[in-house]
């Protein structure tokens, strides 16, 4: 495989403990891979740290200034500054297995317009009030696809794969499908795609070993909106 036409767009907020071992990793495990961390202010030593690693292959881009916070904007100015053919999002705090990248990508080089890490199992702490969020957010997210049979698809999933033209043509024909301040960018992406285009390849989420999660309740809202758009 070759990984000089792959990014690994990773967004960041304040994960200096992992991100370090996460880039490590990804150098690695896949020769010439390129990746973005999309950071939106860490007031950590993210920046210091993603800065420091072997520079032409680890973009930074600072997003402290920008008017408008939230993952689903980071990973969108990370898909703008993609120079390869294909990109994998993923996160920052090692829930999702740096192994499985290859996959992905090996699906990607085959032709699938988008692969999606589906989590077959969640091995995290999660209580009952994330679980609820969780699992009825997938179930109206389904509902919101309803024409498209979305039912066996980890549709709320931040870990999957595409190309980048392809995905930049998806969001410039369709940029009132997005919210910015969101969570989930796969899911404004899928109201926008069919889905004949979709391959998945099962995971188990892990644990969050360091630092906290960032979902809050106006996670929830800006989901609402984008259920409604
Ligand atoms: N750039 C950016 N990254 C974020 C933001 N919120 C969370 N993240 C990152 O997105 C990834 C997933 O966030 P996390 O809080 O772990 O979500 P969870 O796994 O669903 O609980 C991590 O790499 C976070 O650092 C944000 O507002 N902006
Ligand atoms: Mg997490």
């Amino acid at each position: 495989m070759d990984y000089r036409n792959l990014s690994v767009i990773i967004p960041t907020l304040n994960e200096d403990a992992s991100i370090a071992s996460l880039i490590r990793m990804l150098l690695d495990n896949y020769p010439c891979i390129n990746v973005i961390i999309a950071d939106d202010g860490s007031t950590d030593s993210t920046r210091r740290i993603a800065e420091s690693m072997n520079g032409k292959k680890v973009v930074f881009i600072d997003r402290s200034s920008s008017p408008v916070h939230g993952l689903t904007a980071s990973v969108l100015d990370g898909i703008a500054a993609c120079q390869t053919k294909y990109f994998i999002v993923m996160d920052g705090d090692l829930q999702h297995p740096p192994e499985k990248v290859g996959e992905i990508f090996e699906r990607l080089a085959q032709g699938k317009k988008i692969v999606i890490a589906s989590r077959e199992k969640v091995d995290s702490e999660w209580g009952v009030k994330r679980m609820a969020v969780s699992y009825g957010a997938t179930f109206l997210g389904w509902l919101r696809l309803l024409p498209r049979n979305y039912f066996s698809c980890d549709i709320m999933s931040g870990f999957f794969g595409m190309e980048a033209s392809m995905c930049r043509q998806v969001i410039a024909h369709n940029p009132a499908a997005f919210v910015p301040e969101g969570y989930k960018v796969l899911f404004d992406l899928l109201k926008c795609m069919p889905r004949e285009d979709i391959c998945q390849v099962k995971y188990v989420f892990g644990s969050r070993q360091f630092g906290r999660s960032k979902l809050g309740a106006r996670h929830v809202i800006s989901f609402v909106k984008s259920l409604l758009k």
